[in-house]
């Protein structure tokens, strides 16, 4: 079953929309299988973000990341990453759709309230920086049925 790394960014803690977000994750019928609150040091933001570091936003995204708690979670369906994407919506929210939380929470880039991983490669390598394999969990969901056939 595909895995995937969804953070809460710090604007999203801030603004006390952890649970607006996890909701919607969760009412998608994602099943989440690890989460923890933590803060992201300057190392762990510039291994996350490494495929950025020589944009010019990179310095910004780091403070940004690093300004703050996140909550940091593992979400898994069959295609999770596509489906958490397309639940983020665009990485501007001036251009995301409605429905989306990005389009319905946000109006800058630079603060787009969520992350989500945009490959299982990249999953697996993100996963493995925010989570020991032990703290991913294996477990079944009673009602797992009328979510998946
Ligand atoms: P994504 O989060 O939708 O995958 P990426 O292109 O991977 O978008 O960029 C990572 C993060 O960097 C974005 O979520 C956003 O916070 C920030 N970012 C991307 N492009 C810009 C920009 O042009 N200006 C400021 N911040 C940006
Ligand atoms: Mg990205």
């Amino acid at each position: 079953m595909e895995q995937t790394l969804v953070l809460v960014k710090p604007d999203g803690v801030q603004r006390g929309l952890t649970g607006e977000i996890i909701g919607r994750l969760e009412r998608r019928g994602l099943k989440l299988v690890a989460m923890k609150l933590m803060q992201v040091d300057d190392a762990l933001a510039h291994r996350h973000y490494g495929e950025h570091v020589d944009r010019p936003f990179f310095a910004g995204l780091v403070s940004f990341i690093t300004s703050g708690p996140v909550v940091a979670m593992a979400w898994e369906a069959n295609n999770a990453v596509e489906i958490v994407r397309s639940t983020m919506g665009a990485t501007n929210p001036a251009n995301a759709a409605p429905g989306t939380i990005r389009g319905d929470l946000g109006v800058d880039i630079g603060r787009n309230l969520i992350h989500g991983s945009d490959s299982p490669e990249s999953a697996a390598r993100e996963l493995a920086l925010f989570f020991k394999p032990e703290e991913i969990l294996s477990y079944s969901r009673s009602n797992d049925g009328w979510i998946v056939e």
